[in-house]
């Protein structure tokens, strides 16, 4: 069975947001048409406290894009975004919700950055996300959403991982930064993950 995963669909991650990633507004109406063709569809939210590890605003001297070693590990440091119960941390009201069974939250850990919709970046705790998934029989996991080369290229390997096979729908999704999307990408294929695009998808349940 296949699931719909949309990733991080947030205003700060819309043009002119906290950290927004260019078009990705563009994705929106993909994604909306997309999911019909789903029975079962599920999103994530990056939910961060105001005092993250992630943010720059924490470090005296940093600014965003300077790095840190958070939790053991190398640290890009970001604007303050999604930061739990503002308005950018909330699901862009375009973004059709009515089929989205379940919402998974992550990055609410002041000490470790979580990209992926599966665990942390140190794997210390994992969402549920994986148990839930195999729970509802899921085999094949489309991936979409924001940002490209970050929550949705993690939340991809993450899936490969767990045993699912893994499809990143290119234009169901824009990066942060275009040389880093395609590192991603060639990993994730060489991982097996699959790379399409909506209209495959849309033309073969035609
Ligand atoms: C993301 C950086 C920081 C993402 C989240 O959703 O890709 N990127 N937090
Ligand atoms: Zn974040």
């Amino acid at each position: 069975m296949n699931v719909l995963l949309i990733v991080d669909v947030q205003y700060d991650f819309m043009p002119g947001g906290a950290l927004g990633v260019p078009d990705g507004d563009k994705i929106i109406p993909v994604i909306n048409d997309l999911q019909s063709l789903f029975p079962l569809v599920v999103a994530t939210q990056d939910w961060h406290p105001a005092d993250h590890g992630s943010f720059a605003s924490m470090y005296k001297g940093k600014k965003p894009f300077d790095h840190t070693t958070l939790g053991g590990l190398d640290q890009i440091l970001w604007p303050d975004h999604c930061v739990q119960g503002s308005r950018g941390a909330e699901l862009v009201s375009g973004l059709s919700t009515d089929a989205v069974e379940a919402i998974f939250r992550k990055g609410m850990e002041k000490d470790i950055d979580s990209y992926g919709a599966f665990y942390d970046n140190g794997r210390k705790k994992k969402t549920g996300l994986a148990e839930y998934l195999r729970g509802k029989g899921v085999t094949d996991v489309y991936i979409a959403g924001l940002a490209g080369d970050f929550c949705v290229s993690y939340s991809a390997l993450d899936s490969l991982d767990e045993g699912f096979n893994t499809y990143l729908i290119e234009d169901a999704t824009r990066p942060i930064d275009n040389d880093g999307f395609k590192e991603m990408k060639t990993k994730l294929r060489k991982r097996g993950a699959e790379i399409v695009s909506s209209r495959d998808l849309l033309v073969f349940h035609e």
